[in-house]
């Protein structure tokens, strides 16, 4: 087994290996994430200048093969820049990484940990937002994203988590784990349990209609939350996209989706007081303008019949991953309390059931902005 290193040792590695001199001057974790390490690090350098990075070490545990993320992500990037330039607008919307000495844009160390670094961007990556503009504008960027890639060969891409939006295979898991019951859980979550099974017709529909070629495959980026995008801290524009991990061939509607199950949720995604959650409509219009106004310049017709489907499907989803992980003890989404797992999944289950009892709305506001 391989000792682990500590973070500063790690990180004075990897300055080594990126040729980052100079003394390292804070060293603070950030914990917004579900899944990597995440710290942001000052170093003084030599001359006395201030530098700013994020090292990042990646969750081998989740993403197995981290060499195709960061194979996508060179992907991506090469194709924006080709198609905008190096120094365009464009090229620094999405986040770039830093190569180190290898010309390698991560760096393994001598404990087997995996980790990228990239120049600190100033910016402010909100937990929560309630500005019908600023969700406009993320709307609008994550559009954006897939717009940029439109013309991207699918093929050149590797998929980091394959079946990552599978909600067929997510409910067939979900069905195993509670019949093999690790953790003597499953008789706390038994409506839960039954809701999934109750609407199972919602696992089938996006994926008969990708495989059936209905839905066309897209550069997506597959985890849209608002917390995936910098923003600027004052007049609140957003600057680019983050946590570029699970971009890979997708559905249009999935990020679309998972981008209103985040913003139009009238609460936070572990809300416990469930009469706080619900569609907010004001969000979801926001949200909805700022996508479909930029999407609508690639989206078939076919896509866009199926956005409302994305959004409830993908609630439906991640509470199902929320509840099987509940059921298997916690090892996938780092919990901070007890039952948050658990908490998390009845939140999203209440969202999937209030963007059921509000679907043609949700539909009708689509076509809307799309005419
Ligand atoms: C995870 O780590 P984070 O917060 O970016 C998860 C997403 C979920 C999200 C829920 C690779 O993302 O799929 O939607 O939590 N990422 C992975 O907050 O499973
Ligand atoms: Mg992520």
């Amino acid at each position: 087994m391989i000792e682990e290193l500590s973070v500063t040792r790690r990180i004075k590695e990897l300055m080594q290996l990126y040729g980052i001199s100079g003394e390292i001057v804070v060293c603070q974790r950030n914990n917004s994430g579900h899944i990597n390490d995440t710290h942001y690090v000052v170093v003084l350098t030599p001359r006395g200048n201030r530098r700013e990075f994020i090292f990042q070490r990646v969750n081998t545990q989740v993403f197995t093969e981290p060499l195709k993320i960061m194979h996508n992500i060179s992907v991506i990037s090469e194709h924006i820049e080709r198609k905008y330039g190096k120094n365009s607008r464009e090229t620094y919307q999405i986040m770039s990484y830093l190569n180190n000495r290898d010309g390698k844009n991560y760096a393994e160390l001598s404990d087997g940990s995996f980790w990228r670094v990239n120049e600190f961007v100033e910016g402010v990556a909100y937990d929560q937002i309630d500005q019908p503009k600023v969700l406009h504008d993320t709307g609008y960027m994550f559009g954006h994203f897939q717009n940029m890639l439109s013309d991207c060969d699918t093929n050149k891409l590797e998929y980091t988590i394959p079946d990552f939006h599978n909600t067929k295979k997510r409910l067939d898991a979900l069905r195993k784990k509670a019949d093999e019951d690790p953790c003597n859980r499953v008789s706390r979550v038994e409506d839960e349990i039954n809701f999934f099974f109750d609407n199972s017709q919602i696992a089938d529909e996006l994926v008969k209609e990708q495989e059936s070629g209905v839905l066309p495959l897209r550069v997506t980026h597959n985890d849209t939350k608002y917390n995936n995008m910098l923003v600027h801290a004052v007049t609140k524009e957003p600057i680019c996209v983050l946590d570029l991990d699970t971009v890979m061939p997708g559905l249009s509607a999935h990020d679309y989706g998972d981008g209103i199950r985040c913003a139009a949720n009238k609460a936070v995604e572990d809300e416990t007081d469930l009469s706080l959650v619900g569609l907010d409509k004001t969000y979801f219009e926001s949200f909805t303008k700022g996508f479909v106004t930029e999407a609508k310049n690639f989206l078939t017709e076919a896509e866009v019949n199926s956005l409302a489907l994305g959004a409830l499907t993908i609630t439906y989803e991640l509470a199902s991953r929320f509840l099987l992980d509940y059921i298997d003890g916690d090892n996938y989404f780092k919990i901070s309390r007890r039952d948050h797992n658990r908490d998390r999944a009845k939140c999203q289950m209440q969202l999937a059931k209030d963007m059921i009892a509000n679907f043609d709305y949700m539909e009708n506001t689509i076509k809307r902005y799309y005419q």
